[in-house]
C-alpha cells in the first residue's frame, strides 16, 4: 500500500531531514512488526489466552509458573516462524546502507530487523530466540525444529528461560549504554511503531531532544510523544518508511 497522498509533504520533510543528518537514531517498537503479522503488546489481539503480556513477561510469573510463561513464549515463537520482515523493516535496512551514521535501537525481540538486512541493531529488550540457562547462564539460539517443548540447557540440563528483558529487569548494560549514547549524539531521531509507554526505552526521545535532535514520530495512533515530536506521520510504518527512503534517491 502506498502512503496516503495527504502525508506526502511530511514524507518529503523527513527525507530532507535525513539528507542533512549525519548521526541518526531510530527507535522501533512492536508497531514496526505489526504488518508482518506479529501481534503488538497493547493493541487488539495483543492478548494471550486472555492474559496481558505484562503479567507474563516478569520474573515473578516465571518463578510462579515457568511452564505457563514458556507456553506464552513458545506460542510467540511459533507465530514468528510464519512472520517475515515487511517493507518497513527493509526500508530501514536500505536507510542504513544510505546513511552509515544510522543506529537502529529496537524494543522488539522478534529478530525481523536483522532478517531484513539491518546490521547495526541494538536490541535493548533482548532476543526471543535465545534460550538462557537459569542455572549456569549458558545461552543457545533456539532451533525452530520443535516449538512445543520447554528447552533445557545443553550444558547442564537445567531449565532455561527466554533471552528477553522482563518487566522489572535491567536492560543489558552494554547495549543500553550504546543506545543512550546514540540518542544523546544524534541530529535526528525517528521513533517508529511504539506506544512510548515502556521505560527506560521511552526516555530515549527525551535524551535525543535534550541533545538538540529533531524528533520524527511514525505511528497511526497518537502517543505521549506525539505532542513533543517536530514531525508526525500518522501512517503505518510499512507504508511511510519505504516512501521516505525512496525520496532519498541516490543524491
Ligand atoms: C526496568 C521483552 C527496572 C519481553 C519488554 C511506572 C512508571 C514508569 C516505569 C515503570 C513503572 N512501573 C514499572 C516501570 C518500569 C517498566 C515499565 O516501563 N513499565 C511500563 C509498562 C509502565 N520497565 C521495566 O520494567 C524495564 N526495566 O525499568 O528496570 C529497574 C530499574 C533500576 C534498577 C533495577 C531495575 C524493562 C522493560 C522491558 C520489558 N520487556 N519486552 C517480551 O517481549 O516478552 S517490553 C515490551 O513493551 C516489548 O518489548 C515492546 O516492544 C515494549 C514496548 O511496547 P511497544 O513496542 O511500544 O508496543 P505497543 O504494543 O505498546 O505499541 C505498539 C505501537 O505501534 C502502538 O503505538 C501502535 O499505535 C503502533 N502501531 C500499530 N501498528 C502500526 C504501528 N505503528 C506503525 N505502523 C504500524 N503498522
Ligand atoms: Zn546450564
Amino acid at each position: 500500500m502506498a502512503v496516503n497522498e495527504s502525508l506526502l509533504p511530511a514524507v518529503e520533510r523527513v527525507a530532507e531531514l535525513l539528507r542533512g543528518a549525519e548521526h541518526i537514531a531510530c527507535l522501533t517498537g512492536a508497531g514496526v512488526s505489526a504488518e508482518s503479522g506479529v501481534p503488538t503488546f497493547r493493541g487488539v489481539g495483543g492478548l494471550w489466552e486472555g492474559r496481558r503480556p505484562e503479567t507474563l513477561a516478569t520474573p515473578e510469573a516465571f518463578a510462579a509458573d515457568p511452564e505457563e510463561v514458556w507456553r506464552f513464549y513458545l506460542w510467540r515463537r511459533r507465530l514468528l516462524v510464519a512472520c517475515k520482515p515487511n517493507p518497513g523493516h527493509y526500508a530501514l535496512a536500505r536507510l542504513e546502507r544510505r546513511k552509515p551514521g544510522l543506529t537502529l535501537i529496537t524494543q522488539n525481540v522478534d529478530g525481523l530487523h536483522l532478517e531484513a538486512g539491518s546490521r547495526r541493531v541494538l536490541a535493548v529488550h533482548g532476543d526471543i530466540w535465545i534460550d538462557r540457562c537459569t542455572r549456569c547462564g549458558h545461552e543457545a539460539r533456539a532451533t525452530d525444529k520443535d516449538l512445543q517443548t520447554i528447552p533445557h540447557c545443553g550444558s547442564c540440563g537445567a531449565l532455561t528461560r527466554p533471552g528477553v528483558v522482563w518487566f522489572g529487569e535491567m536492560l543489558p548494560a552494554d547495549v543500553w549504554t550504546q543506545a543512550e549514547r546514540a540518542a544523546a549524539s544524534c541530529d535526528l531521531m525517528l521513533v517508529v511503531g511504539t506506544s512510548s509507554l515502556v521505560y527506560p526505552a521511552a526516555s530515549l526521545a527525551d535524551v535525543a531532544r535534550a541533545g538538540g535532535a529533531t524528533i520524527v514520530e511514525i505511528n497511526p495512533q497518537a502517543t505521549p510523544l506525539t505532542s513533543e515530536a517536530d514531525v508526525g506521520i500518522p501512517s503505518p510504518s510499512g507504508e511511510a518508511l519505504p516512501a521516505i527512503v525512496d525520496r532519498l534517491g541516490d543524491s
